[in-house]
């Protein structure tokens, strides 16, 4: 593999914005030297963590050892060919690669599940045989349905040595597939409800760009956080600074977020799940005054009143009756109603409806947030029918609604292989398969692609990830199921960079090579350019490890498979076959060498732009929507058919109209909410991407874990800032410092998710790590069998 080995001089650090590229710590020097000292070796590596975005490393190497880490140099300031200057995460990679606790040899576990210390070393040559022995062993035994490549985002953007989110890391899912296939699941726990939300509403998903909002009068964003979850110096964080200037914004959230920081005109704090409500009688107002677009609505869609209701619908179950109190539950959806539920003064509930009504062109965007909850589905489908009542969507400055878009990468995934067996499940119901799989059906598990499985999950892949326990609900709920069962009934193989919380349920424990010390080639679809990362490496590992294509060979030739999945080549073959591959999609992209030799490859795209369904509004005739109608479908008669159809546990429901429900743990839950009177939900924090980087000092040192309480709730509890509290309810309990803040409002709580589960008190269920999903539930939303992670009730008191 060529390396880099030419030395550049290189432009001094500076800070994109305050949240971005700042240097973290004193032993990083403040300016790069204008000619590298002798002996340094420069390659670029990227940071492929699933923040939503992949930022260049700069990687500084002396004999093969990692001086410093800088950050994207090429360019500038302006908008469009800016610099894509990593966030303290990607900076600290150094960190990362040194850290003592990263796994450095191959690893057999010798006693219970779930604890650092059942784990003794082994050989690479007795992992790899007993990986090999036990797949090929449960295909023997149970067939495909058995054998699950797990969910795990930990190298989303390393395109060709391990990337996306679900394969085993691409190449692991060719193997399976030469087994016989495997057990696939649809959906990720990012963005699932809103997906399963638009593709019932307008049969696929799309959003404007953030450059859209550039054309728009009013910007309104329900539970968006670009500033903390987009921090990548070229991504949503600076799209939404540059975009949203001089512009009225108005941010729906519980808690006041970063990106409403100095930016907002209004912070309007709602109560987490009733965002549906709020739509509804934002609905009533604008309904009531006469400005729902009728023609439009009429022309476009199916079901806002009883012009365009299907003939199956029953009388009175259209969209329009239902918010003025004319449909079943006979409730009219006024502000005052709304009020109540969501926490949100009626009369600024009446002043949000004149200023959509008012904007000529409102720009309606969600974060992932508001969705991540027990009927999340409702407040994606309820959110995404305000710029449809204003007849306002289709035309530049305005939005479908969600979560507004950048550009593309043109580097793809290498192959993972067609999969010969079709069943398939939701990423969230795993844990019940294990249990139940054989039992799980189309009407009540999701199941897809068959109508059975011949077998509960046995085997699983889990690569790049800590979704085994950390980062999926219930994290004690589901240490009981892995925990009781032995190898032979469940074996599991764990491939990461750390002893993670997920690891010490593995069977074998394979230690991976990080992205600085790998050759791939990522890129970054920023809005207006396209970075495009050579990455290669200089770096002596210090720890015995193995890359994803690499471990997946040596499995593949314990079961003769090495031919047919490798075809003969080796991985710098295929990254020079697959770059080809897609070189031939885009003349743009330089030849290798070149891009090696050069760095950083910017490809600048200053047209790029999307107007969210603009064809289908411009011609609905020629361009149909894939929905069965072939419009925008506000009453689904699909998902009516699958109301009476489905089996739903008692309280959970699927309406055809898109519509608030009271949901389980809900604010309006009084009868648990006497025990567990406290909201809480867990953002996504600047700190780390998930549970990535946790274990990185300088982190948590910037941003403290504990959980956001509001001075009202802590003074009712005698909590002061900085007191270590019990949040608790049935799951379990978490021990953790208090932040009490105003930055939250009232009756709500959050912890940051991805803290690390501190499993020494596994049977007591108190967890002293933080992590937010000892107190999630595993109860899977009614349409997408998604995650629910931003429902819970706790009680929080003084430790
Ligand atoms: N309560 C709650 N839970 C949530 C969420 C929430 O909002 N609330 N959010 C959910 C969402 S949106 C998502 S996407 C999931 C994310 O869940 P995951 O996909 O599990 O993401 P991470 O927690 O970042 O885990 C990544 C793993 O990859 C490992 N890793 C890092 N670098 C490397 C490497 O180079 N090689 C290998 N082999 N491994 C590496 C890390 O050590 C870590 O174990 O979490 C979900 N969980
Ligand atoms: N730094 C960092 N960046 C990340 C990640 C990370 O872990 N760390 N994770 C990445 C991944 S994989 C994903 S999927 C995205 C996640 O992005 P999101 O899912 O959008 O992030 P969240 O923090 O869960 O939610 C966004 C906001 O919604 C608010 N919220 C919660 N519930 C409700 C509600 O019911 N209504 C309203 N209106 N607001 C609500 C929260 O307070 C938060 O401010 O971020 C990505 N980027
Ligand atoms: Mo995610």
């Amino acid at each position: 593999m060529e390396r880099r080995s030419f030395l550049k001089a290189s432009a001094a650090l500076g800070c994109a914005a305050t949240i971005t590229g700042c240097k973290t710590s004193s032993d990083e020097p403040n300016k790069v030297p204008e000619v590298p000292p002798v002996g340094e070796k420069v390659d670029w590596s990227c940071c492929t963590c699933n923040c939503g975005h992949n930022c260049p490393l700069k990687v500084i190497t002396v004999d093969g050892k990692i001086t410093r880490i800088e950050t994207d140099d090429v360019g500038g300031d302006e908008f469009g060919t800016h610099q894509v200057r990593a966030c303290l995460k990607g900076r600290s990679s150094r960190k990362k690669v040194y850290s003592p606790d990263r796994l450095n040899r191959p690893m057999k576990r010798v006693g219970p599940r779930g604890h650092a210390s059942s784990f003794i070393e082994c050989s690479w040559d007795e992992a790899f045989n007993t990986i090999a022995e036990n797949l090929q062993k449960v295909y023997n035994e149970a067939g495909p349905s058995a054998v699950y490549p797990h969910y795990g985002t930990g190298r989303l953007y390393a395109r060709y040595s391990g990337g996306d989110w679900r394969w085993a890391g691409q190449w692991g899912a060719k193997l399976l597939c030469e087994m016989g296939g495997y057990l696939s699941h649809y959906g990720t726990y990012s963005s699932s409800q809103q997906l399963a939300a638009m593709y019932y509403t307008y049969g696929t998903i799309t959003s404007s760009t953030y450059t859209e909002m550039l054309h728009s009068d009013l910007v309104v964003a329900f539970g968006f956080n670009p500033a903390e979850t987009r921090m990548s110096g070229g991504g949503g964080t600076y799209d939404w600074s540059t975009c949203t200037q001089g512009k009225k914004v108005i941010m729906i959230d519980p808690r006041y977020s970063d990106s409403a920081l100095g930016k907002e005109d209004k912070w309007l704090a709602i109560r987490p799940g009733t965002d549906a409500a709020l739509c509804e009688a934002l609905a009533y107002e604008i309904i009531r005054q006469g400005k729902a677009d009728k023609a439009f609505l009429d022309k476009y869609c199916i079901g806002y009143d009883s012009d365009t209701l299907p003939a199956s619908a029953k009388p009175n179950s259209d969209y329009k009756s239902h918010i003025l109190g004319l449909g079943e539950d006979g409730i009219a959806k006024t502000p005052e109603w709304a009020a109540k539920i969501t926490g949100i003064a009626s009369n600024e509930i009446v002043a949000l409806a004149q200023d959509l009504m008012n904007a000529s062109t409102p720009f309606i965007c969600q974060g992932l947030g508001p969705q991540r909850h027990a009927i999340g589905e409702q407040t994606v489908r309820s959110i995404v029918i305000l710029p449809l009542l204003l007849g306002k969507i289709g035309i530049s400055g305005t939005n479908s609604g969600i979560w507004p878009s950048h550009g593309r990468s043109s580097i793809s995934l290498s192959p993972k292989g067609d999969n010969p067996y079709s069943g398939s499940i939701s990423f969230f119901t795993w844990s019940d398969a294990i249990v139940r799989g054989v039992d799980f059906t189309p009407e009540k598990d999701g199941l897809k692609g068959v109508e059975k499985l011949d077998s509960n999950i046995r085997f699983i892949w889990n690569y790049a990830g800590n979704a085994l326990i950390n980062q999926h609900s219930d994290s004690f709920g589901t240490h009981e199921i892995l925990a009781s069962r032995e190898a032979d009934e469940l074996f599991i193989l764990v491939h990461d960079v750390f002893m993670t919380p997920s690891a010490k349920y593995a069977d074998i424990l394979l230690p991976d090579l990080t992205d600085l010390e790998h050759t791939d080639i990522s890129a970054f679809g920023g809005t207006n350019q396209e970075t495009v990362i050579p990455m290669t490496t200089s770096v002596n590992s210090p720890v015995d490890a193995k890359g994803c294509f690499e471990v997946t060979y040596e499995i593949a030739k314990r079961l003769g498979l090495e031919g047919a999945v490798f075809e003969g080549k080796n991985y710098d073959q295929w990254l020079d076959e697959l770059y080809k591959r897609d070189q031939a999609n885009n003349a743009k992209l330089p030849d290798y060498k070149d891009l090696v030799e050069g760095g950083l490859y910017k490809i600048p795209n200053p047209d790029f732009k999307n107007v969210a369904f603009s064809s289908f509004f411009a011609d609905p005739e020629a361009n149909k929507l894939s929905t069965p109608s072939g419009k925008v479908e506000i009453y689904s008669e699909t998902l009516a058919a699958m109301s009476t159809q489905w089996e739903l546990p008692e309280g959970d429901l699927i309406p055809a109209i898109p519509m608030y429900h009271k949901t389980w743990e809900s604010y309006e839950d009084t009868e648990t909410r006497e025990q567990f009177p406290l909201q809480l939900i867990g953002h996504h924090t600047k700190s780390r991407t998930h549970s990535s980087f946790h274990n990185i000092k300088w982190l948590t040192e910037a941003v403290e874990d504990a959980v956001w309480i509001n001075p009202k709730d802590a003074a009712e509890r005698g909590i002061t800032d900085g007191a270590k509290v019990e949040i608790s309810n049935d799951r379990g309990s978490v021990i953790i410092a208090a932040k009490v803040t105003p930055l939250i409002m009232p009756g709500v709580t959050s912890l940051a998710q991805g803290a690390w589960l501190n499993s020494d008190n596994l049977s007591t269920k108190v967890d002293t790590g933080g992590n937010v999903n000892a107190l999630t539930k595993y109860h899977p939303t009614p349409i997408g069998k998604c995650n629910p992670q931003h429902t819970n009730l706790v009680e929080i008191r003084l430790a």
